[in-house]
């Protein structure tokens, strides 16, 4: 059975760029279906493919739809592998970067959206925020130690997680140095991200929501 990754737009979705980079990263053909977000209609579009939020990403093989990025990654791990790491313990710090992400750093999105192809934008960094990027930059601290440029040797799930992270540090001019900028850098400069980029930069639809900064 094919798949299909229901995304939202290039340029501002988030959650569809990591499910569609992780599907590259482990070599998963795939179709795309592109939702335009916040359109009317959007989420009963999404709705009427399966995803029951009416959310992207929604990733879909013949009947069976599952939403939710980390339901979409677990179920990757069952059938490909390189969405974790093979070593437990890795496996394990690995998939609570990945459920952190999942599960927070609300204030750092909520200031700075995912918008790849903003630049110069300017982010109000309240306590919160300051927070969010610290611990972001206390995990990619510790990128690079496995032999790659990654968090644990291939890129995979966790650097997927991360991939928007690098993108919205990008548009709103977050200054890094040492391992961070590097681990930055191999993200943005990856050739699946330059695809998913430049994708993005292409596309004209706008959000308004997320054009905040300027
Ligand atoms: N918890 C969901 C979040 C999905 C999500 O927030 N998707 C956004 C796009 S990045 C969306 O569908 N927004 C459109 C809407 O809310 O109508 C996941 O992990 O996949």
């Amino acid at each position: 059975m094919s798949l299909t990754l229901v995304l939202g737009n290039k340029n501002y979705s988030s959650w569809s760029l990591r499910v569609w980079l992780l599907l590259k990263a482990v070599g998963a053909a795939f179709d795309e279906e592109m939702v335009l977000l916040y359109r009317d209609g959007a989420r009963d579009q999404v709705r009427a493919l399966g995803g029951e939020t009416g959310m992207v990403p929604l990733l879909k093989e013949g009947d069976l739809a599952i939403w939710d990025t980390l339901a979409i990654f677990e179920y990757l791990a069952e059938r490909f592998p390189g969405v974790w790491p093979a070593d437990p313990a890795h496996r394990a710090r690995a998939r609570s970067y990945a459920a952190e992400v999942h599960a927070g750093f609300n204030d750092l999105r909520a200031a700075m959206p995912c918008n790849t192809r903003a630049r110069n934008r300017r982010a109000v960094i309240t306590p919160a925020v300051e927070a969010d990027i610290a611990r972001v930059l206390q995990i990619w601290e510790t990128a690079g130690r496995h032999g790659s440029p990654w968090l644990f040797g291939a890129l995979g799930g966790v650097d997927a997680m991360f991939a928007p992270v690098a993108t919205r540090f990008q548009s709103f001019g977050v200054q890094l140095t040492g391992r961070p900028l590097a681990y930055q850098q191999a993200l943005l400069n990856h050739p699946l991200m330059v695809e998913w980029l430049a994708a993005g930069a292409a596309e004209t639809d706008v959000i308004e929501a997320s054009e905040i900064g300027i």
